[in-house]
């Protein structure tokens, strides 16, 4: 489904991200207010928050290759083929998809990457493993680490950007090394030499806790449920002493929690975490792991167990892998007590200036000045196929950090017409200056002209 309204805003069919220039089409979509966003490399500027969460990050996994420098531009086999997508799979839409041209696209998520990581060590493809940090880890294919800038055309609020920084972990283990474990816990014998090679800390419980894995988050038939089970405790047990660890680093989040009433099962924490059964193409089972927050379950990451296809593909058939995808932001505004997702992108040294390499500390806010909401209401002609997404992106264009928030507030159907009416209100508001009306009455005017223009609609 091709949005016959995607922003055209590039007529000279080249289109240039980060030195290399690509032809354009008709999947083309990736606005130049997107495109600018993939040379702020936010990850390498060391006081940056996102930054420092990725060494926090990094340096809880010692063991794991670390890769932080992969472009951004990647192409569909990567984005979803590598990763099992249905060719009608709906993220592949234009509508949530940065594309460059219909092979070419912004990566929607670090999973991108799984396939030709795992797939280097084996070719011994000696470019991918030399950007690999951290020498001294196992091989850099079998466990590795990926920080990364990611793309979607998505909503406009608080948590949601469309562009954020997102960490894959992908964890391998050979089968003789999972049954060697099995075997030594169902003999009762210690399990320290395995745990501690492993690096881990694993009770009978937890590797017996298989609930949740079940009919309709199945394993996979090429797996055992006591592989499963070894290799979903190990993921889950990392991923909760990684997050709790960093959590309790800061003032911030500890305050934030203190009003929890729930407890996580596992480690002992006062980080409230939960799993919830989900969905990947390319995992099963598969969970999301959410964090208590300020009174709301705040989902932070997906995880599951790796598609035994991509780890055949890689051509390691004899081993089974667990991968998960944080969502760094998330994890940085309950680190740092950032409140709002878009002041990651501010340059104003109110909030640059407030961080340091290494260092956790709560964010002071600074004067935000007064929302100034407008509407906007147009009528769709009947036949017209309407994507929310496009007139997120044309007002992120027209107006660009301004715009705070887009919400629908009106949807109306007329009876005879049967043509519908959308009524939206955006919400300006600067975060770090002050803004004249006549500044922000010019900006929307532009803004309804575009929706003319651009989305084939006619005003209210
Ligand atoms: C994924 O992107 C999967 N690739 C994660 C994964 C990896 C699953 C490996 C299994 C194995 P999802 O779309 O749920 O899943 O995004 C993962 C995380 O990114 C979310 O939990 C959230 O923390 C963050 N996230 C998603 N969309 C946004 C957004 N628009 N703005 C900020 N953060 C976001
Ligand atoms: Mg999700």
């Amino acid at each position: 489904a091709l949005s016959t309204s995607c922003i055209r805003h590039n007529d000279s069919g080249k289109i240039e991200v980060l030195g290399s220039t690509y032809t354009t089409d008709k999947w083309t979509n990736a606005t130049s207010a997107i495109l600018s966003k993939t040379g702020r490399d936010l990850l390498h500027q060391p006081s940056h928050p996102l930054a420092i969460l990725k060494e926090m990050i990094f340096a809880e996994f010692p063991t794991f290759a670390h890769y932080d420098s992969l472009s951004p531009v990647v192409n569909t086999y990567q984005n979803f083929d590598s990763l099992g997508f249905a060719k009608d799979h709906p993220g592949r839409a234009a509508s949530d998809t940065y594309y460059i041209n219909a092979d070419t696209l912004l990566r929607t998520h670090t999973s991108a990457h799984q396939l030709e990581l795992l797939a280097a060590g084996k070719q011994s493809n000696a470019e991918i493993l030399a950007q690999a940090k951290n020498a001294q880890a196992a091989p850099a294919n079998e466990r590795f680490l990926v920080a990364a800038d990611v793309y979607r055309r998505d909503e406009i609020d608080a948590s949601h950007y469309p562009v954020f920084h997102q960490m894959e972990g992908v964890c391998t283990f050979s089968r003789a090394e999972i049954r060697e474990h099995l075997r030594r816990e169902a003999a009762a014998s210690a399990t320290a030499a395995t745990t501690e090679a492993l690096n881990l800390d694993l009770s009978a419980a937890q590797l017996l806790d298989t609930t949740q894995i079940g009919d309709t988050n199945p394993v996979q038939p090429e797996h055992t449920a006591e592989e499963v089970a070894f290799v979903a405790a190990h993921m889950k047990r990392t991923m909760n002493s990684m997050v709790v660890h960093i959590l309790s680093k800061a003032s911030a989040a500890a305050a934030a929690i203190t009003d929890s009433t729930q407890v996580s099962s596992g480690a002992a924490t006062q980080f409230p975490v939960r799993w919830i059964d989900a969905f990947f193409p390319f995992t099963s089972p598969s969970w999301e792991m959410e964090v208590l927050f300020r009174g709301d379950w705040l989902e932070i990451c997906g995880c599951g167990v790796m598609k035994q296809a991509i780890l055949d593909d890689a051509g390691m058939p004899d081993r089974i892998g667990w991968a998960f995808g944080f969502g760094l932001e998330r994890l940085a505004m309950l680190l740092f007590g950032v409140p709002d997702i878009r002041l990651f992108w501010s340059t104003d040294p109110r909030f640059v200036g407030q961080f340091s390499p290494g260092q956790i500390n709560a964010f002071r806010a600074f004067s935000r000045h007064p929302p100034c909401p407008k509407d906007v209401s147009f009528w769709l002609p009947a036949d017209t196929e309407f994507h929310e997404n496009d007139l997120m992106d044309l007002v992120r264009e027209t107006a660009g950090d301004l715009v705070e928030g887009v919400k629908l507030i009106d949807l109306f159907t007329h009876p005879k017409t049967s043509k519908t009416s959308r009524c939206y209100r955006i919400n300006y508001c600067s975060m770090d200056r002050n803004v004249k009306h006549e500044e922000i009455n010019a900006i929307q005017d532009k803004v309804r002209d575009r929706i003319v223009s651009q989305l084939g609609v006619t005003l209210r």
